[in-house]
């Protein structure tokens, strides 16, 4: 949803309907044919879906459910220790099960009371503009597959461990969500594909990947972090800087391991201040000074 073609597995349909996922040449499932035909059946599904008809049901497997469980249960300690405690408040209230996978419907139904957010299905990778200006509407596009079962502590590409447990959770708090809601609406006011790219670069630094000041101790709040037991571990040795939206909007970034850079908010004011003030005010204008701007010392 970030890098066009790099984050998600691309999906292709044959001329005889047939729906393939092509995995790269390092992911774990490359060479387990029934993980391959099964994400093949997870992709045509949603591929199949019209929206504003129900979400499509997935029959998920006694080891897809395992999936979700080792998953859920080794990240629940570590968001206890090191989550910041308004996306703790947020998982508390939504209340997902921790036994088998959630599905979106589901999701829907819990989180809608709460911040007004629906879940959308989508196969694989959702075009830029689509994915953020449905943001805007308090949509999110979310895969419905697993991670492959070899390595459940962290995957380059977003699954929907990922999409529910990082990020359905943030968004069950009406702070986060409404700056995930801005994000949206800020690529709808955006005409140049690098203004919404700055956009999404705030975002991933931000919403996927930031960490923030509480108490004098830095917890996670990014979903990308929250989702990945291992970077759970990992994010607080990575080297910290203050939030500077120069920075976050412009530095290469490895979407396939563990961020080395974060961008930690004094607290969550300064974070709706800074990053939220961005996402409220940008144009096209001033994303491109902002692109432009030489680096202060
Ligand atoms: N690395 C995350 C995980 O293992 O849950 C998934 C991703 C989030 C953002 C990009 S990839
Ligand atoms: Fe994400």
């Amino acid at each position: 949803m970030f890098e066009e073609g790099q984050l998600y597995s691309p999906v292709t349909v044959g001329a005889d309907g047939s729906v393939e996922v092509h995995l790269g040449a390092d992911h774990p499932g490359l060479n387990d044919p029934a993980y391959l035909a099964r994400r093949g059946e997870i992709a045509a599904a949603a591929l199949a879906w019209e929206p504003g008809t129900p979400v499509p049901l997935i029959g998920y497997t006694a080891e897809e459910n395992e999936v979700w469980r080792i998953a859920g249960a080794e990240l629940a300690p570590k968001h206890q220790r090191h989550a910041h405690s308004e996306y703790l408040r947020g998982k508390a209230a939504l209340g997902l099960p921790a036994d088998r996978v959630p599905q979106l419907a589901m999701v829907t139904e819990h989180l809608f009371p709460l911040t007004g957010w629906s879940y959308a299905a989508a196969p694989g990778l959702v075009p830029l503009r689509e994915f953020y200006g449905a943001l805007g509407e308090r949509v999110f596009h979310s895969t419905q597959y697993l991670r492959h079962p070899s390595q459940p502590l962290y995957t380059p590409e977003p699954d929907v461990i990922h999409e529910v447990i990082g990020h359905a959770n943030q968004l069950a708090s009406p702070r986060f969500a409404r700056l995930t809601e801005a994000a949206g609406a800020a690529t709808r006011r955006l005409e140049t594909d690098a203004a919404v790219k700055a956009v999404a670069d705030v975002f991933w630094f931000s919403m996927e990947f930031g960490v923030i000041w509480e108490e004098g101790i830095l917890k996670a709040y990014g979903a990308g972090i929250l989702s990945s037991f291992g970077e759970m571990d990992a994010y607080s040795h990575m080297e910290i800087r203050p939030l500077d939206l120069h920075q976050m909007a412009t530095i290469p970034y490895d979407i396939t391991t563990y961020q080395s850079v974060l961008f930690a908010a004094e607290n969550l004011d300064q974070l709706e201040d800074v990053v939220g003030g961005f996402f409220d005010t940008v144009d096209d204008v001033s994303a491109h000074r902002l692109l432009g701007e030489h680096a202060h010392a």
